[in-house]
């Protein structure tokens, strides 16, 4: 079994988009082995988005992803989880995700597009364990 880190982003707990985005995923046939509702710290957040570290959008990224509580979620599928989750997240703009995704489907904006998913195992391992130590 192969693990993956996702986040309901603000924008979705505020829509009440949870349900139908875990909805999404168990359907699938993958599992939530993990949840919590927690409003990200700041530097918490900032480590994780570290790769975008001195890019213009990252002080409104940042702003945005701590504004109030997201469900942090751990999922488990049989192989290559990061990349399911991935496929059914759909690409990072809303304006360009396919129906039938999660951002195609529910989102228009680039900056609140409801959902963040690994993007490797190993940013997932990394993700896992700074979201959720005691699972590392
Ligand atoms: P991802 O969430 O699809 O992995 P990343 O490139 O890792 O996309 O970017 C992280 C998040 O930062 C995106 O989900 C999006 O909300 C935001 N973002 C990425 N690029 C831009 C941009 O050019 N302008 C504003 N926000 C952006
Ligand atoms: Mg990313």
């Amino acid at each position: 079994m192969e693990r993956t880190f996702v986040i309901v982003k603000p924008d979705g707990v505020e829509r009440r988009l949870i349900g139908e985005i875990i909805s999404r995923l168990e359907k699938k046939s993958l599992s939530v082995v993990a949840a919590e509702l927690r409003t990200i710290d700041r530097a918490t957040a900032e480590q994780h988005y570290g790769e975008h570290a001195g890019k213009a959008f990252f002080d409104s990224l940042v702003a945005f992803i701590t504004r109030s509580p997201a469900l942090l979620l751990v999922i488990e599928g049989p192989s290559d989880t990061w990349k399911i989750v991935r496929t059914l997240m759909g690409v990072t703009n809303p304006a360009e995700a396919a129906p039938g995704t999660i951002r195609g489907d529910l989102a228009v904006a680039m900056t609140e597009n409801l959902i963040h998913g690994s993007d490797s195992a190993e940013s997932a391992a990394r993700e896992i364990a700074l979201f959720f130590p005691q699972l590392a």
